[in-house]
């Protein structure tokens, strides 16, 4: 790995691997891309940004060949509450956006390609309690079924093509740079903001809502160390569970409320995401990725909440 391109380097988790690429490899050879979201600051100026829409093409193979690139982070994708509205643009971004790559990785003979998948390849029928790596998945939202499609694709490029395709399923990940937008679980951020700035959050999930959950370091240290796993160990390609931590609204919120004594909760349930996150499961079995490239999670909710508060409230301004 030597020349490394991420694409939807300005979204949530973009925002937040480029800097660790970076810091590895070297800033000229971490190359940002984005298409519609702004970049920060960070991302623009810290080394190499481009504009790439991963839907087209050419674009996308153009800028693999002319940055001499070898790995590429596929992390730009529409999420899950707002592909159900925008279907045209996802399927767009989700599909063909993850064949594009696919196929340029193979144009350009790269080492490996990194795809993002989630708890979102997974649906009703699916056991939720400690979902196997291997289960029924069927999800009933577009962007599960784009999920489990960069699995299955991911999966037929390493084994059919010998395309070193990697990927892990990421639960809702959880972070103080950049909000999450268009999520199921981006209420787990939100709240933090609504706490710190005004002692009040109405949550569009039900209090008993148990989703797996994740903090952003540790979804960093699963994209980078699956990416360095020696591949004679792996057997699966891009579909492997990830577990952190699991926890409904009316345990976050007690959590925060340990720490923020003023802070108050009320539920006014959105039936499009209530719907999505009822048909995920609770917490995921991730003996597979533990077993195959040692994933060992580091924070749990404890650690979680008193490190998104201290940051949050630097970042905010705010007194706690
Ligand atoms: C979403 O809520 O859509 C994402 C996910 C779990 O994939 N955070």
């Amino acid at each position: 790995m030597n020349r490394i391109l991420v694409t939807g380097a300005c979204g949530q988790i973009g925002s937040e691997l480029v800097p660790e690429l970076r810091n590895k490899y070297g800033a000229e050879n971490v190359v940002a891309s984005g298409h519609i979201t702004t970049p920060s600051e960070d991302i623009k100026n810290g080394g190499p940004y481009i504009e790439v829409d991963v839907t087209n093409y050419e674009e996308i193979n153009e800028s693999i060949k002319h940055h001499k690139i070898d790995t590429v982070y596929h992390l730009a994708s529409i999420l899950s509450a707002l592909a159900e509205s925008k279907r045209r643009i996802a399927y767009e971004v989700n599909f063909t956006g993850l064949n594009n790559v696919l196929e340029s990785g193979v144009e350009n003979k790269l080492e490996r390609v990194m795809v993002v998948s989630s708890i979102g390849a997974f649906g009703p029928e699916t056991p939720g309690a400690n979902t196997p790596n291997e289960t029924i998945q069927k999800p009933t939202t577009h962007y599960g079924i784009s999920k489990v499609f960069t699995e299955l694709l991911g999966n037929y490029f390493s084994v059919k093509l010998g395309l070193d395709v990697r990927g892990v399923r990421l639960p809702g990940i959880i972070s103080w740079k950049v909000e999450p937008t268009a999520g199921t679980t981006d209420y787990a951020v939100e709240i933090f903001y609504k706490a710190l700035q005004n002692n009040y959050y109405v949550c569009p999930l039900g209090p008993d809502t148990r989703l797996p959950m994740m903090y952003m370091p540790d979804a960093i240290s699963a994209l980078m160390n699956l990416a360095d796993a020696e591949g004679t160990n792996l057997k699966h390609h891009a579909d492997f569970n990830v577990n952190a931590m699991s926890f409904t609204p009316k345990e976050l919120a007690e959590a925060i409320r340990s720490r923020l004594p003023d802070f108050r909760i009320e539920y006014d349930i959105d039936p499009l995401r209530q719907g999505i996150a009822d048909s995920w499961p609770d917490k995921l079995d991730d003996t597979v990725a533990r077993d195959e490239w040692g994933w060992s999670p580091k924070f749990g909710l404890d650690e979680l909440v008193d490190d998104m508060i201290k940051n949050l409230s630097i970042k905010l301004n705010q007194k706690v």
